[in-house]
């Protein structure tokens, strides 16, 4: 049976990943941090009693700035494989705590590799670093690939930076199979609810099932390209199977606005929007509504933008370019856009559904959505 440590395992992919690699026969170990709330909503129907015999799925206590831990757990554990997932991930975030982001995110994959080198196990464990997208920053080339050229835009991806590069370094110098997965933005209905996409499909639950009149957003004219986290968490165990340990990029190859991500997500939810104006002055009202159930006012302003959410230096364009994972590795998706924006607006109907029926019930509804 092979082992795999996941680092970030109570994160989007940290969950996606743990029940592929159980479905494929390993035995799981996740590193999660110690928080003063449960954090393991997204892992819990794969929770076991630690008190059952013959476990596979364990999880231990860890953190991505703590060396002297990160080298116990690794010997204890001796993995096959390494998946370091764990990161401070929000690049807007990453603006009012770089110092944290850059020790987490950057000195943190270091850590991993030199645990592995520092306990000889170089040639039984391979790791793979969760590279990112954000790394192409201000636009170099179009569609991007594994030779284009970086200019990260934010503290996250110069940190990111660092965590590519003391990858390939590792490789190069110890020999060790670390590869870097350069994976473009990926979601799905167990997104971080303060992504641009899962922002929207809540936003549009709320909206239609009259639990919040209004959301605001930042830059809608960026443009990503949007994959579905189950497709993507795939590729992540391709790579580590490769014959050769090298660096991938994995996206759709099509990019989409923020705007029209909106209007998509509505649009899954019977509402079709209209969108007035500029910059910050731009609005979106609803135009038609096709679903009965839904008692929402046509011409009402469901969108406005709010500068809060610009970013000091932002991103304005990624599209990348997969084909050599495509061809090398046979990478396929199984889902597109359409099916993405689909599943997460229907997820969040139905959790939405929940928060009605506590609001009638008469609890009070949080209306923190940012
Ligand atoms: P999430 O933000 O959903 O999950 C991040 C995980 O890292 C969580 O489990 C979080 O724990 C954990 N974590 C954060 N800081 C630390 C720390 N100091 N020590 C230990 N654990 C920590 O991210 P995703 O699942 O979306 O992304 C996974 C990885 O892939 C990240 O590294 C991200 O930067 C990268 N990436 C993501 C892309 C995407 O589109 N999703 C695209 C490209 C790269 P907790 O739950 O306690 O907060
Ligand atoms: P990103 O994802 O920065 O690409 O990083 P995010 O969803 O945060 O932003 C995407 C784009 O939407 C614009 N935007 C807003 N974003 C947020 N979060 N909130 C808003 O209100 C809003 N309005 C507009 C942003 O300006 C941006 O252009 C994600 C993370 O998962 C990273 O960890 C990962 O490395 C990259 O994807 C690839």
């Amino acid at each position: 049976m092979k082992k795999a440590l996941i680092t970030g395992v109570t994160g989007q992919d940290g969950a996606y990943l743990s029940e592929f690699l159980l479905k494929k026969g390993y035995e799981v170990h996740g590193l999660k941090r110690r928080s003063s709330l449960f954090n393991t909503d997204r892992i819990d129907h794969l929770y076991q009693d630690p008190h059952v015999e013959n476990r596979n799925f364990i999880l231990h206590y860890g953190d991505m700035t703590d060396s002297t831990n990160l080298i116990r757990l690794i010997q204890e554990i001796q993995p096959d494989e390494i998946y370091n997932l764990a990161a401070m991930s929000h690049v807007h975030v990453s603006f009012e705590i770089p110092e944290y982001t850059g020790n987490a995110d950057g000195l943190g994959t270091l850590r991993i590799l030199d645990a592995v080198r520092l306990l000889g196990l170089e040639k039984k464990t391979r790791i793979y670093q969760a590279s990112t997208s954000e790394l192409y920053g201000k636009v170099q080339e179009v569609p991007q690939s594994e030779t284009t050229p970086f200019y990260p835009r934010s503290p996250y991806a110069v940190a990111k930076m660092y965590a590519y590069w003391i990858t390939v370094n590792y490789r190069e110098a110890y020999n060790m199979f670390a590869c870097n997965g350069i994976l473009f933005n990926h979601e799905s209905p167990i997104r971080g609810e303060t992504f641009v996409t899962r922002k929207i499909t809540r936003a549009t639950a709320r909206i239609a099932l009259g639990l919040q009149d209004k959301f605001y957003l930042g830059n809608l004219d960026a443009k990503r390209d949007w994959g579905h986290a189950k497709d993507y968490v795939r590729m992540m165990w391709m790579i580590l199977q490769a014959e050769e340990a090298e660096d991938w990029v994995i996206a759709t190859g099509k990019t989409t606005t923020v705007r029209d991500f909106v209007k998509m997500s509505f649009a899954h939810a019977g509402i079709e929007l209209e969108f007035k104006g500029e910059g910050v002055n731009e609005t979106a009202r609803v135009k038609a509504c096709n679903n009965s159930e839904y008692q929402i006012e046509i011409g009402k302003e469901i969108l406005a933008v709010d500068a809060k959410y610009y970013r000091p230096t932002e991103v304005e364009l990624l599209i990348g370019d997969s084909s050599k994972a495509h061809k090398k590795l046979g990478w396929k998706t199984e889902y597109d856009l359409n099916d993405l924006v689909e599943d997460m607006v229907q997820s969040d109907l139905k959790l939405m559904q929940k928060e009605q029926y506590l609001k009638k019930g008469g609890y009070r509804i949080l209306n923190y959505y940012e």
